[in-house]
């Protein structure tokens, strides 16, 4: 894909992978049990929503499914390549995505992901208006190694069985009646020759089917240390209320064959909607105190945030920060505040884009709330169109903001850059996503794919970046597209700002 591992090698590295069998699955992000991507921006002069799932193992094959807002689109194509450096510049020959029949504005393909890290699907729209391109990053990791099927397993012991046998047949045969002439008996002497014959035939497949299966597990093993979990990150608090958080070393695996992981250290960041890191915590169980903060570095690693005043409990913690190379990593921890401690620290005053809410517990088995009353009091109505959500179906999640009176709320500013942010947690804490208008891709990402792109063609800013002019009015229409992964009971957080003030507002859903 990139200059440094052209079609050639990867296609090298697959064969010399293949005969192992042990498959990987791929993705994880940004976020916790929740790989898929989904991405709503302009490709030139088509609005596309883009939905990627990575697959399950790498290499592997990614879905790549596409909606366009308009019909004047004739022609997508999509191609895989990196999402930063010298891979960046140089695409691959795209495939064409096939047009659904029943659906002209549908299009689905897929793609070979050879690599891992920090990847993008490069989209080429064409139609009445002309060519557009968008960038969708796209994390690539191995998230566990899938087991071989049980009828293939069979099937090949069966086959190496049979070959194993007739190996040691051929051997016997061939000093049995190697010399003989044509319809001559073998004399009778041959057989203490032919029995040793066949011994060491034996032994010397088995031999051979050792040093395979040594290969193969090691093979394995090396894979298993690849595989990517979610970093973890420890947490502490100061008598004087201040939280830290020191972020292990990560390991992961890279592109490279040579350099099979990187360590990285957290220290190599780029800022992501003007901040390192978004931190997010979520009293536990119960889901009932939510606050989303923003540490700043404390050398290596480390990073410190002067807490709120904050009810005790067990918190949930959820770090997201982006690394140079786009690739974004949601660290997970945990916290106990005792109630002494909380109660001694007044907690200093929530400064800048810092904000949280205490609400409700999270309803154990309701249909998804539809509106949430904001503590300024206006409200925040989620638009559902009578749909329940399913698990695996991309949506777009709408909601809309009122004031008081229950109009739509006409002072909306730009919270971070963006109309909105929103928090995607499932009750057990299993899954956990950080989304915005544009989608599940952290902004930072976004926008180094969007650069990565040749010339004028890319259109890629989505109506989200564009209301980043600080005096931009934002619509009180929200729209985040997103895709539920599972089952479950989840609470959704939605902040907005109003009036120089950020607010929360909550909603459950039941996710069939
Ligand atoms: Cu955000």
């Amino acid at each position: 894909m990139g200059p440094g591992h052209p079609p050639v090698n990867a296609m090298k590295r697959l064969l010399v992978i293949f005969p192992v069998f042990v498959l990987w699955a791929v993705p994880a992000s940004a976020h916790v049990g929740s790989p898929d991507v989904f991405v709503e921006g302009n490709a030139g002069p088509y609005k596309l929503f883009v939905t990627v799932r990575v697959p399950q193992v790498i290499p592997g094959i990614a879905e790549v499914e596409i909606r366009s807002e308009s019909n004047d689109v004739s022609q997508i194509r999509i191609a895989p390549m990196q999402l930063t450096g010298p891979g960046s510049q140089y695409a691959p020959a795209p495939e064409s995505a096939e047009r659904s029949k029943d659906d002209p504005q549908f299009f689905r393909g897929s793609l070979w992901l050879m690599e891992f890290g920090s990847l993008q699907v490069r989209i080429e729209a064409d139609g009445a208006s002309g060519k557009g391109l968008l960038a969708v990053p796209i994390p690539a990791v191995a998230q566990r190694t899938l087991p071989m099927q049980r009828s293939l397993g069979l099937l090949l012991f069966a086959l190496m069985t049979v070959l194993a046998l007739a190996m040691v047949s051929i051997v016997a045969a061939a000093v049995r009646e190697g010399n003989l002439s044509p319809g001559a008996t073998p004399p009778a002497a041959r057989g203490r020759r032919v029995r040793f014959a066949g011994a060491m035939a034996g032994l010397v497949v088995a031999a051979v089917l050792c040093v395979g299966g040594l290969w193969w597990r090691a093979d394995a093993r090396q894979y298993a240390s690849h595989i990517y979990t979610p970093p973890e990150i420890e947490a502490t608090v100061s008598a004087s209320g201040q939280l830290i958080l020191h972020a292990k070393p990560m390991r992961m695996a890279s592109g490279n064959p040579r350099r099979p992981e990187d360590v990285i250290g957290f220290n190599d960041l780029i800022l992501d909607h003007e901040h390192l890191m978004h931190l997010f915590l979520v009293r536990n169980p119960g889901m009932d105190v939510f606050w989303h903060l923003h540490p700043e570095r404390a050398g290596s690693g480390s990073f410190m945030q002067n807490l709120p005043a904050m009810p005790a409990g067990h918190y949930q913690i959820f770090a997201d920060v982006v690394l140079s190379s786009g690739f974004p990593v949601t660290m997970i921890g945990q916290i106990d505040l005792p109630s002494g401690i909380a109660g001694a620290m007044a907690g200093k005053p929530l400064t800048g884009d810092d904000s949280g809410i205490e609400g409700s517990t999270i309803a154990s088995d309701a249909n998804a709330t539809a509106e949430y009353p904001l503590p300024d009091g206006g409200r925040m109505l989620w638009q559902q169109d009578g749909q329940s959500l399913r698990a695996g179906v991309p949506l777009i999640l709408r909601f809309h903001p009122t004031d008081r009176a229950g109009n739509p709320a006409q002072d909306l500013e730009p919270y971070m850059g963006m109309a909105a942010h929103a928090a995607i947690v499932r009750s057990d804490g299993s899954v956990f996503a950080h989304v915005h208008p544009t989608g599940s891709v952290p902004m930072a990402s976004f926008e180094l794919a969007q650069a990565s792109l040749p010339g004028s063609l890319g259109g890629g800013a989505p109506a989200s970046m564009k209301m980043e002019m600080p005096r931009e009015k934002i619509a009180p229409e929200i729209s985040i597209p997103y895709g539920f992964p599972k089952p479950g009971m989840y609470r959704i957080f939605v902040q907005v700002k109003r009036a120089g003030q950020i607010q929360t507002a909550v909603f459950d859903a039941l996710v069939q």
